[in-house]
């Protein structure tokens, strides 16, 4: 039952080549929900699931960008807010696109893709737009120390998280009045407030007129976009590895990528961002300072370390991952990015605890499973309740489960995919899955 469900929103959300995260609320192509979208729909049908990646890589820039939004241009200018009228650029295709990114979880994503069906066309056509894309990153946005910084909090996929709440306080607000178009699908007070969002438009506005090159007020090395482009690394070393091509140079990158981290964004028992203006660690309790399970290379003692956070401040024997940490005085279990749990943000984590705490994995698995029976495939849940909140039919909410089923299995139906099937240890088996699931 729920893998129709999950089945029926991903094919109400597709446009034909890609998936919108949302009909109503978020009617383009979004960067980073279309890798976790491919991520559930290789399960399924992992035609779309290329498909969903090779049009979004259609709308990289020149210089190696994948922009965070790929407008659709039947949607009305006003459907969304900001629209292409407002970012005023297009990619060297013609799509209108924004022109800040969002966190590289692709390369991941297109590994995931081709181990549930091989197919080295689709691997040899990705992977170069793949490495322009970790280029980008490390020339645009490389810091001294060999970790990348963002712009913007959108950057970041966590939006209006409190981690932000410093950074953007020095962030002088456009004017009031921004025509939003989010309010008229959610209610107001589980998203973002006005004054966020003037301020989000000051900083897109201002790094816009400097034709999208030079950062504004908002400079921050995040810790989860900062793991997921060290987790980059090590699946384009299985990539080019996979076409022929030296893994070396991705394994060096990924090492020192993990290093840097380690050095200079953990601390007591949490990975945090750092204010590149400033240089200092903005200390605060984001799960995105858990994301760095997922690096292979993580020191034992600090993934240790952020188990026991996991454990204590996040309270995740609950079965659920809060955006922010519960105890803390900025916790809202139902505004948008400052509390709720994403299943994108439990989904990285619980690929972080699999090999290191299986039986934590499995608990946030069955809670990912848990909220989605009750509450349908909502764009965020009450970490306590699990009640949903922000917009239904959500897209990675639908195909993120059709992966933890996979892998996790459901109600004692044993799991049909575990780890893609042992890493492509099986490869020729894979075929099944899609009729499997749809069974
Ligand atoms: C949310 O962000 C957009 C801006 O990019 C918005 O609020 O309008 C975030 O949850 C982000 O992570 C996500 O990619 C996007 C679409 O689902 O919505």
């Amino acid at each position: 039952m729920i893998v129709r469900e999950a089945v029926r929103v991903l094919v109400a959300n597709w446009d034909g080549s890609y998936t919108v995260p949302s009909r109503r609320l978020y009617p383009h192509q979004w960067s980073w929900d279309s890798a976790f979208v491919a991520i559930g729909s290789a399960r399924w049908s992992p035609r779309r699931a290329r498909s969903e990646l090779l049009s979004l890589f259609g709308s990289q820039w020149r210089d190696g960008r994948v922009p965070h939004i790929a407008f659709n241009p039947e949607v009305p200018d006003g459907a969304y807010y900001p629209g292409p009228g407002f970012w005023d650029v297009r990619a060297p295709s013609g799509s209108a696109t924004s022109g800040i990114v969002q966190p590289p979880v692709h390369a991941l994503a297109a590994w995931r893709v081709h181990l549930a069906e091989p197919d080295s066309r689709f691997l040899r056509r990705i992977y170069p737009r793949l490495v322009a894309q970790q280029h980008f990153l490390r020339t645009a946005r490389g810091s001294e120390h060999g970790l990348v910084h963002i712009v913007h909090p959108w950057e970041s996929g966590m939006d209006n998280s409190p981690a932000w709440d410093a950074p953007l306080a020095s962030v002088q607000p456009g004017p009031a009045g921004v025509t939003r178009r989010d309010v008229a699908h959610v209610s107001a007070d589980e998203r973002p407030t006005d004054l966020d969002y003037e301020r989000y438009t000051a900083l897109a506005r201002a790094y816009r007129d400097t034709g999208y090159r030079r950062a504004g007020a908002f400079c921050v090395e995040d810790p989860l976009f900062n793991a997921a482009y060290g987790v980059a690394e090590v699946s384009l070393a299985k990539i080019a590895k996979a076409c022929g091509l030296d893994p070396e140079p991705h394994h060096r990158a990924a090492a020192a990528i993990t290093a840097a981290m380690v050095e200079h964004l953990y601390d007591d028992g949490l990975f945090h961002a750092r204010d590149v203006r400033t240089g200092i660690l903005l200390r605060s309790h984001s799960a995105a300072g858990l994301v760095p399970l997922l690096l292979p290379d993580l020191p034992r003692d600090l993934a240790n370390a952020l188990i026991g956070s996991a454990l204590d401040r996040f309270e995740i024997r609950e079965g659920t991952l809060p955006s922010y940490a519960p105890g803390a005085p900025e916790f809202d279990p139902a505004r948008y990015w400052r509390g709720p749990s994403w299943i994108n943000l439990t989904w990285l984590v619980w690929q972080g605890l699999r090999h290191r705490r299986p039986d934590l994995a499995d608990l946030l698995a069955d809670g990912m499973i848990a909220a989605v029976s009750q509450s349908g495939f909502r764009e965020y849940f009450d970490p306590f309740t699990l009640r949903g909140h922000g917009c239904g039919d959500f897209s990675w909410s639908a195909a993120l489960i059709l992966d933890v089923i996979a892998e996790h299995g459901l109600n004692g139906v044993p799991a049909t995919g575990g780890q893609i099937r042992q890493e492509a240890g099986s490869l020729g088996e894979q075929g099944e899955i899609g009729d499997h699931v749809l069974a």
